[in-house]
């Protein structure tokens, strides 16, 4: 796995965060160093497509980066006649996806599809992963998308929501912001790098409350929504849609 050093020299001029080859080529090492839960995430989406998919359904991995929830996904599906769609707008990502896909022994097929997540068709899902991709899209851009994978959920479906969140109190928010940082230098990033990320990531990724995230869930259709992993300012939630 490469090392993440995108940020370690200075950067005279920090541009927007972009998911670019640069990055595809370090994310793995990326994501598991700065999302506290993130190896959580990925083994429960694991066990709810075991539990949950329903046999002849769909899956989609909205914001799939480099497959790592598919791929957990496929390993753990064993109702008959399931396909997984992979979608991620990075040229990067999805060409890295595409060899993760090809080079893993499971059989469930993976279509991995390069495009906007608010541009694909969602049908006949029975469950829908956003892992920590809602967060880039703009925020009264949100309820759309989950009403559309509402509507493509079959009755009893499962949307997981994971997502960088931000506290109403802001006290609370300084520490569980505090918090995050003492975790990154734990897992091995400079001040400086954590500096830089935040500054490349201000105007890119919109964290929200969970109460926020939640009565948009509710908002969409969802009949039960809540959350079922908090660690710090990272949260995963599970919507179902009514039976
Ligand atoms: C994982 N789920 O490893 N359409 C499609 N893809 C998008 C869009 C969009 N509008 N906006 C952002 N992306 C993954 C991790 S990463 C999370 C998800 C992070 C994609 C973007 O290209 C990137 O690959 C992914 O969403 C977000 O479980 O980097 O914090």
């Amino acid at each position: 796995m490469s090392k993440d050093d995108i940020y370690a020299a200075p950067h005279d001029q920090l541009g927007e965060f972009v998911f670019d080859a640069r990055v595809a080529n370090v994310f793995a090492d990326m994501i598991q160093r700065s999302v506290p839960g993130y190896a959580t995430t990925i083994s429960t989406i694991a066990e709810l497509a075991s539990r949950y998919v329903q046999p002849g359904s769909r899956v989609y991995d909205l914001g799939s980066s480099l497959g790592a929830a598919s791929l957990a996904m496929r390993h753990a599906i064993t109702q008959p006649d399931v396909e997984i769609i992979a979608v991620d707008n990075s040229a990067a990502m999805v060409e890295r996806c595409c060899l993760n896909v090809e080079t893993d022994t499971a059989t469930v097929p993976v279509k991995v599809v390069q495009a906007d997540v608010q541009d694909v068709d969602i049908d006949n899902a029975s469950l829908v992963v956003l892992n920590f991709t809602l967060q880039f899209i703009a925020v009264e851009e949100r309820l759309a998308l989950l009403q559309k994978a509402y509507q493509g959920l079959r009755p009893g479906g499962k949307l997981l929501l994971s997502e960088k969140v931000v506290f109403p109190d802001p006290y609370l928010d300084e520490l569980n912001i505090d918090l995050h940082h003492r975790y990154k230098k734990a897992h091995g990033y400079s001040d400086l790098e954590i500096a830089q990320k935040r500054s490349a990531l201000e105007n890119k990724l919109i964290p929200e409350t969970v109460p926020e995230h939640k009565a948009r869930l509710q908002q969409a259709g969802f009949a039960r929504v809540d959350v079922w992993y908090q660690c710090f300012n990272f949260m995963s939630m599970i919507a179902v849609k009514a039976e």
